[in-house]
């Protein structure tokens, strides 16, 4: 049997968290296979409105089992704070909640060594969400980190002594004003350990190969966004994993032949939190009328986001690295009222004009060039059938879906499950 994936397509908080949910009824496994506690992904239902960081977002679902893979990093503190707010669901999540042996552990000294590295680095700071998820990829790639599996060997404790011992030489290192209560926060984690200890840890490689013999259907539920790849997105500015799909395959151990459906997410603007190239932001009414109408503010750390046109220069090369079969533009329901809308469909890159995604986007470097067309004024919100659509919003559809050379099969017009349109 396949396995599906579904990414983010820009700089993240995109929606991937409301799709995941809506699609879970179709699968057996939602895995998740990067990031960690600096991911927010908002869920709503029945009047409630829920936000998952590190445990994958098919949890509200009677049936399906939640994985969180080897490419994870999981912070026990964060990781027990949510499961303490899934209590008042009455979820069984003991028996839903999977978590492989070899994803590593984020300490509270690597939340400090992100705080002091943003801190050093004044106004070149990453903006990031300072959750530790750069120090602890840094000991995984260098082979420093703890791992779940860790916890179960007699001498952990002495690699965690040995390893946050470092991580305070380092924090020294830097020289920055970092105040902290190591034993405090140590006493925190290591109870946070015990609690994730109660959960299931498992070889996640060999369970996901046997669930595929088995006949089982699978979602790998991606984090952040592809311009946030480690890789591919505009580095240094980026989170520090591959968020496309190729990370899917790492950070689960499934074979790139497996891979079947790749759902693209995207929204019909674009945001970015933190900080970093963003050829397309606004400074003025429409991006103002952008963040305040699409509730705009990051889902971990309550930053308000920047917020631009679309960039389809950006959303094509998203498209082609991750290679997407299908697309799902959120948040149309945001533009209603807008009296236009720009696309930006072409860079202007050292007095030329490109269609791609250049080494440097920075301001200096890249202008973009906009196609206009016209905005719709209908309330897109209580919509239950594409049929209902305004012709200006086919013709933003029909625009992109050309440009992309993929179907957008989704289109969601509000951030509830219901608001869902599928095409
Ligand atoms: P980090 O913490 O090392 O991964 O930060 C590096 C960059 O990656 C960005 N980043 C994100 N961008 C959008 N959404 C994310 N998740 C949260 C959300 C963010 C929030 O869903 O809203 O609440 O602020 C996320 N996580 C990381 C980050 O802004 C840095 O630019
Ligand atoms: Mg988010």
């Amino acid at each position: 049997m396949a396995v599906d994936l579904l990414l983010g397509l820009q700089w993240g908080d995109e929606g991937k968290g409301k799709i995941v949910d809506v699609l879970t009824k179709n699968y057996d496994i939602i895995a998740r296979f990067q990031g960690g506690p600096n991911a927010g992904h908002t869920l709503e239902f029945d009047g409630i409105k829920h936000v998952l960081h590190t445990i994958p977002s098919g949890i509200f679902h009677e049936n399906s089992i939640n994985l969180v893979g080897n490419g994870v990093v999981i912070d026990p503190v964060i990781f027990k704070k949510e499961l303490q707010n899934l209590d008042k669901f009455n979820l069984d999540y003991k028996k839903k909640l999977l978590i492989s042996r070899k994803a590593h552990l984020i300490l509270p000294t690597h939340r400090l060594l992100d705080a002091a590295s943003e801190a050093s680095k004044g106004k070149a700071k990453i903006g990031s969400t300072l959750k530790g998820i750069g120090p602890t990829y840094m000991d995984k790639t260098g082979r420093n980190g703890i791992r779940v599996g860790d916890t179960e060997l007699s001498d952990w404790k002495e690699k965690y002594r040995a390893l946050a011992n470092k991580h305070e030489a380092m924090i020294a290192f830097y020289n920055v004003d970092i105040q902290y209560n190591l034993e405090e926060l140590e006493s925190e984690f290591f109870s946070a350990v015990k609690t994730l200890k109660e959960l299931t840890f498992i070889d996640s490689e060999e369970y996901l190969h046997q669930a595929q013999k088995a006949g089982k259907t699978i979602l790998a539920e991606g984090a952040q966004g592809s311009l946030l790849d480690i890789d591919f997105g505009t580095y240094p500015y980026v989170t520090s994993s591959n968020t496309t799909a190729a990370g899917a395959c790492t950070g689960l151990g499934v074979a790139p032949g497996k891979i079947n459906e790749v759902f693209g997410i995207f929204k019909a603007y674009t945001t970015r939190v933190g900080s970093g190239p963003f050829p397309t932001e606004l400074f003025d009414d429409y991006g103002k009328t952008m963040g305040k109408v699409g509730n705009e503010f990051g889902a971990t750390t309550g930053r308000p986001r920047r917020c631009g046109w679309l960039d389809l220069v950006a959303l094509k090369y998203a498209v082609q690295v991750n290679g997407v079969t299908q697309l799902m533009m959120m948040k149309g329901d945001v533009l209603s009222g807008f009296d236009k809308l720009k696309v930006c469909t072409a860079y202007k890159y050292k007095g030329e004009t490109i269609t791609h995604l250049p080494y440097n986007i920075e301001e200096e470097n890249v202008q973009p060039i906009y196609t206009e067309m016209a905005g719709w004024k209908e309330d897109l919100t209580k919509m239950n059938d594409a049929s209902q659509f305004p012709k200006a919003l086919n013709d933003y559809i029909d625009f992109l879906e050309e440009a992309l050379e993929v179907p957008i099969k989704i289109v969601s017009v509000g951030p509830d499950r219901t608001q869902t349109i599928h095409r």
